[in-house]
């Protein structure tokens, strides 16, 4: 009995570690779309596969799009774009949410008309060689005429966040956190299961 007892209760922060890991985010990178500026904020992101962008817009019209380091301004195919985020004041309730898939560099930028070439552009995983960097980008599309909105809203989950820390939260199509949310709460209630097991062989043994 008092071995079994032992075991519950050494088990009880392990229990606890591993439930406040598996809540965490810790890969996800938050950047601001134009927040008083013609610019993302930050504007390169250092991210591991797995990751997510999440592209924060702000008011009145902007935009983000996937596009290759050798054609400034223009997207890339099967890359991602979020469509024309139009906002009246603050930020847009909106969020579009990119899974980054490989370390290779992601270069971006925004469709709407002049904000690429005044500099509206950012990567994630820029070539750690700095053979392309995004001041080349940059410099590049001032040069480009026009430019290339992508055909549809694709690659990235367009949408409200969900609230972070709110357990009971309504269920959202949209979000791709729930598996690891329901895991999450699975967690605690095996916690507390076994927080009311050991006081209860505490008590027998009393
Ligand atoms: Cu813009």
């Amino acid at each position: 009995m008092q071995f079994l007892i032992a075991v519950l209760l050494s088990a009880l922060p392990l229990t606890l570690a591993h439930s406040s890991t598996s809540t965490a985010n810790p890969g996800v990178h938050s950047v601001s779309v134009g927040n008083g500026a013609l610019a993302y904020s930050p504007d390169t992101i250092t991210a591991a596969v797995g990751d997510t962008i999440e592209f924060h817009f702000f008011a009145p019209l902007h935009s983000v799009a996937q596009g290759n380091f050798s054609t400034p301004c223009t997207p890339s195919p099967n890359g991602f774009f979020s469509g024309d985020i139009s906002t009246s004041s603050g930020e847009n309730v909106d969020v579009f949410t990119v899974t980054v898939n490989d370390t290779n560099p992601i270069w971006f930028y925004c469709v709407i008309p002049t904000h690429c070439q005044l500099g509206m552009s950012g990567v994630i995983n820029p070539p750690a060689d700095n053979s392309n960097t995004l001041a080349q980008y940059q410099a590049a599309a001032k040069n480009v005429a026009n430019s290339v909105t992508p055909a549809n809203v694709e690659g990235g989950v367009l949408g409200p966040l969900k609230a972070a820390t709110t357990s009971s939260a309504a269920p959202s199509p949209s979000s791709k956190n729930a598996g690891s949310r329901t895991g999450g709460d699975i967690q605690w209630v095996v916690f507390g299961l076994t927080g009311a097991l050991a006081m209860v062989f505490g008590a027998l043994i009393i």
